[in-house]
């Protein structure tokens, strides 16, 4: 019977490309929530395989959110190194360890496979078959100068020969066999059996009736009968009575000899020594390896050492299996870990212009409102795809939280107009709705100080002049304040661990609408400041909500001015 594992393991070898939408780094609302709703639009719009993704936790607020609206975060993808899941080819055409060695070369030559993984009966790696290694073990096998010996069992020399079974003992079981050719005159080839272990010998003879009965009273191991010759009945029942296994093979005599020879299970001329990759190994550190290994092309195992792929070095030409759009950010540093290795299909953002480039042309969408929410609800109203309602939900509320209720200085008619849109479908009040989500975010003032730092934070400036500001909702500055010793200690911590210029944290209250700046950091710097100090290191910034609008430019011009 022909069964599948007799093929070989085929499975079709597939890449299916992912397009992952991206907020920036320690994601705020806006970055997650327009994440999520673009992904939905661009899936309603047919591209099926986009998906939301997030490389930072979601904060408080985002999390107060998304449960409120039963949406779930988008996956973590924390880093975007290139690995070999990346790359591979997915599925791999396999062969069973105990497939005789002529038929898994054929599947190797026929399918044009740089090497074939052999497994195990669960599909577990145990070595590899490439040519080199068949080389290498045909050249042992057939050295003129020691007796050819080689693994074989009378099912896998009928396999191979394609011979009928006449008579069959032990059929499965695997010995060391040696082969002898009935080819000198009788009673020299008696002396010569004589010689030989018999319980290993496979006698190869034509039509000789006195060879024959010779061979089965000496009780070798399997007798084949070549050229398609066959045994006299009475020689039938005296192989049955002597435990002789006899075929009989279709090829002449030279030919049966040497195609016994790949009779061997294919498990035996295996490359042991080969190291397979997995899924999460880094392309940087696994290229040499690929170039380097005779094959060229390696099998992909999991922890299980189950074989899931292949890597082969036309893979690493290819490019990687995912693709991504960024929204919320359009600079390379506040994308995730690994961004730069990946085409950008499209950037959907709010913020200045960094310094990204690409090398093909790419819908780039980049508008002075707001919010990135505001943009994608208007790609709803654009591409005339009408949004569920906990989709207008979580963009009413990236709205409200990055223009603080509609209050920041970075408000446009655009981000009112579009609130109050959502406001209508969603039955959302926006004041109202608006208190809601950011006493979420002001929970933050009771985190620890590091947790505060690092929820939103955002670096700036380069080298000498590079500094971060982390920024942070509070209802009423006193919650914070009261806590001031432990933020600066927190800062300077900061600050001494990236050596920048310095590090800030600008408190924004949401209910009067002013902030408060703690800043740690270079002295000569922090002399040059002009708010009005509360007391050492720390500022008040009258009506200031907007930390890329207002604070930023500030801080730059300062930076400036004293260079
Ligand atoms: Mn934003």
């Amino acid at each position: 019977m022909q069964s599948l594992r007799d093929q070989g393991r085929n499975f079709p070898m597939e890449r299916k490309k992912r397009i992952l939408v991206f907020g920036h780094r320690n994601p705020d609302t806006d970055s997650i929530v327009s994440a999520i709703a673009y992904a939905e639009l661009k899936q309603a719009l047919g591209v099926a395989n986009c998906f939301a993704a997030r490389c930072g936790n979601v904060n408080l607020q985002t999390e107060y959110i998304l449960e409120r609206f039963g949406v779930p975060a988008p996956e973590f993808v924390g880093e975007l190194i290139p690995k070999v899941k990346n790359y591979m080819s997915r599925g791999a055409t396999t062969v069973p360890h105990d497939m005789p060695l002529w038929q898994a070369l054929e599947i190797l030559n026929r399918g044009n496979f740089k090497m074939l993984p052999i497994v195990d009966d669960g599909g577990h790696l145990l070595s590899i078959l490439h040519f080199n290694a068949f080389a290498q073990n045909m050249l042992r096998k057939i050295d003129p100068n020691r007796k050819g010996v080689f693994p074989t069992s009378v099912s896998l020399l009928a396999k191979t020969l394609g011979a009928q079974p006449l008579v069959e003992f032990d059929r499965n079981t695997i010995f060391q066999a040696q082969i002898a050719v009935a080819a000198y005159e009788f009673e020299a080839f008696r002396e010569h059996i004589d010689a030989m272990p018999r319980a290993n010998t496979i006698v190869l003879v034509g039509n000789r009736e006195d060879v024959q009965a010779c061979v089965i009273e000496r009780q070798v191991r399997a007798l084949i009968v070549t050229g398609g010759r066959t045994i006299s009945r009475e020689l039938k029942k005296r192989a049955e009575q002597k435990g002789v296994s006899v075929l009989i093979s279709p090829y002449d005599t030279s030919t049966t000899s040497w195609l016994a020879l790949y009779s061997s299970p294919v498990g035996h001329t295996g490359d042991g020594a080969l190291e397979p990759l997995k899924e999460g190994d880094y392309i940087g550190a696994v290229r040499e390896r690929i170039l380097s290994s005779v094959s060229r092309s390696l099998p992909v195992v999991d922890a299980g050492r189950l074989v899931i792929g292949v890597l082969s070095q036309s893979d690493l030409m290819r490019e990687p299996d995912i693709e991504i759009i960024l929204v919320d950010h359009n600079e390379i540093s506040q994308a995730v870990d690994g961004a730069e290795n990946y085409r950008v299909l499209e950037i959907i953002d709010h913020h200045r212009l960094g310094n990204l480039h690409t090398n093909t042309p790419i819908t780039f969408i980049n508008k002075p409102v707001g919010s990135t929410s505001t943009i994608v609800a208007t790609l709803y109203q654009d591409n005339r795809v009408p949004m569920r309602k906990e989709i207008a939900s979580i963009l009413l509320a990236g709205i409200l939280s990055d223009t603080v209720i509609l209050r920041s200085a970075t408000t446009t008619e655009t981000d009112r107009h579009m609130a109050d849109y959502l406001s209508t479908i969603t039955d959302l009040p926006i004041d109202g709705f608006g208190k809601e989500i950011m006493g979420a975010a002001s929970l933050v003032a009771r985190r620890p100080v590091g947790e505060i730092l690092a929820l939103d934070m955002k670096h700036f400036g380069e080298g000498k002049t590079a500094f971060t500001v982390s920024q942070v909702e509070v209802n009423t500055l006193t919650e914070i304040m009261d806590r001031r010793d432990e933020i600066l200690e927190g800062l300077e911590r900061q600050q001494a661990r990236t050596g920048y210029l310095f590090s800030a944290l600008m408190v924004t209250d949401i209910t009067e609408l002013d902030s408060a700046l703690f800043v740690k950091g270079d002295p000569v710097f922090l002399s040059r400041i002009r708010y009005p100090k509360v007391e050492e290191n720390v500022y008040m910034l009258k009506g200031v909500l907007s930390r890329k609008k207002q604070l930023v430019p500030c801080l730059t011009e300062l930076i400036r001015k004293g260079s």
